[in-house]
């Protein structure tokens, strides 16, 4: 199973081909738009999000509300398209000024100095159009298809927002389902109401100063047998897979697994998961500082992720930059953004995984329908019992 996305932040829309996806799932339109409404709100946001309401159109794959096994198409309309028809024209226009809106000031931290010389392009504009966040919006909705998948198998994702600035929220162990409701009642995603304040108030400070601020986002996955992924070859490894999905989400600069980092400090014996068994239960961890992988497989344990997310690049507060026509410093080049998008971003990094594992449990319990696959799947869990 794959995916591709196309399409420009102000371009007219965003549009996604999975290749690969089962037959006969029910799809819940609901359930992507839900996802891509999620996506969409989170405090420290700018005016963008105001123009923009993201729904999925589906333009192939699915007939009466089912998978067919064909490539299924996506398709979400940019609606700030609409104030952008002239600069964005797929065809040239006659008498147009072509160089209106041409960026030609590299801003620090974005792609545009390192696409314009790759690409020999002299507007950078051709690159921050591509190498905007708004491409997230059509991986998220990518991801809502994944979770369908997932949830006919009951597994279940959540995520949630650890670090904003200097706020570190506290983590309260608490079922997934509640951890998805509190999540989802928090603008900032956490579910420490008093980290919730000062992290709001951080950023307010943040955007006041023309400042812009990063942060630590986890992800959750439960339900997922082990012996997804594979240790025999290095681009099976399911821990590596993700680790470059959430690497590829705009702006992120780390991820771990589990304890992750703390793991250097900390002798072997407070890092390993001791092997327990139980009849009902089989075989298990009596931890999970693994973060539910083992030898690039799962264990069983829920897999716990986390990503880290730096300040987004475009700032009020001027950085100095380069002029790629003058060759001469310059400072300051104000544009339109979010001052905050962590939030956002901890929605993203759940939709980016969920596809990784809906790809790794396709490759072990393979087939064409659903129905193919449950019969692999339940053979597969017979299989571990009688291990
Ligand atoms: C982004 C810049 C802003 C964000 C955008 C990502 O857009 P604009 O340049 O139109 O103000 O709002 O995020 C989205 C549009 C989105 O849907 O998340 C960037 O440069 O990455």
């Amino acid at each position: 199973m794959r995916y591709l996305t196309a399409g420009e932040t102000h371009g007219p829309q965003l549009t996604g081909i999975i290749e690969g996806f089962p037959s006969n799932i029910t799809i819940n339109f609901d359930e992507v738009n839900f996802q891509l409404a999620r996506r969409q709100k989170g405090y420290g946001r700018g005016r963008r999000m105001q123009i923009e309401k993201d729904t999925a159109a589906i333009a192939g794959g699915v007939r009466h509300g089912k998978t067919t096994g064909a490539p299924i198409a996506l398709v979400v309309e940019n609606n700030d398209w609409k104030h952008w028809t002239t600069v964005m024209n797929i065809e040239p226009i006659e008498g147009s000024d072509e160089t209106k809106r041409r960026v030609n000031r590299p801003r620090p931290g974005h792609a545009d100095l390192n696409g314009g010389l790759k690409y020999n392009q002299r507007d950078l504009r051709n690159i921050l159009e591509r190498s905007s966040a708004r491409e997230t919006t059509m991986r998220v909705a990518v991801g809502g298809m994944a979770r369908q998948l997932l949830q006919e198998f009951g597994i279940k994702v959540a995520g949630q927002v650890i670090r904003i600035g200097d706020v570190e929220a506290k983590r309260t162990e608490m079922p997934i389902d509640q951890l998805i409701d509190v999540t989802e009642q928090s603008p900032v995603r956490v579910t420490d109401k008093d980290a919730e304040a000062r992290m709001i108030a951080a950023i307010d400070a943040a955007k006041d100063d023309g400042d812009t601020l990063g942060g630590i986002v986890e992800c959750i996955i439960e339900g997922v047998p082990s012996g997804l992924g594979s240790h025999v070859q290095w681009d099976r490894k399911l821990d590596g897979r993700i680790a470059q999905a959430v690497l590829s989400i705009q702006a992120f600069k780390g991820v771990e697994f589990g304890i992750g980092f703390e793991a250097a400090e900390r002798r072997g014996s407070l890092v390993h998961d001791e092997i327990m068994h139980d009849p009902q239960r089989g075989f298990y961890r009596a931890t999970n500082r693994a973060g539910g992988f083992e030898g690039g497989m799962t264990t069983g344990e829920p897999i716990v992720v986390r990503g880290v997310m730096k300040p987004i690049s475009t700032l009020y507060k001027a950085l100095q930059s380069v002029d790629i026509d003058t060759k001469e410093a310059f400072t300051a080049q104000v544009e339109r953004s979010d001052t905050c998008a962590v939030p956002a971003a901890s929605v993203i990094m759940e939709n980016v995984i969920a596809w990784e594992v809906a790809r790794a449990f396709l490759e072990k319990f393979g087939g064409d329908s659903l129905e193919e696959i449950r019969r692999n799947y339940e053979g597969y869990l017979e299989q571990i019992k009688q291990y």
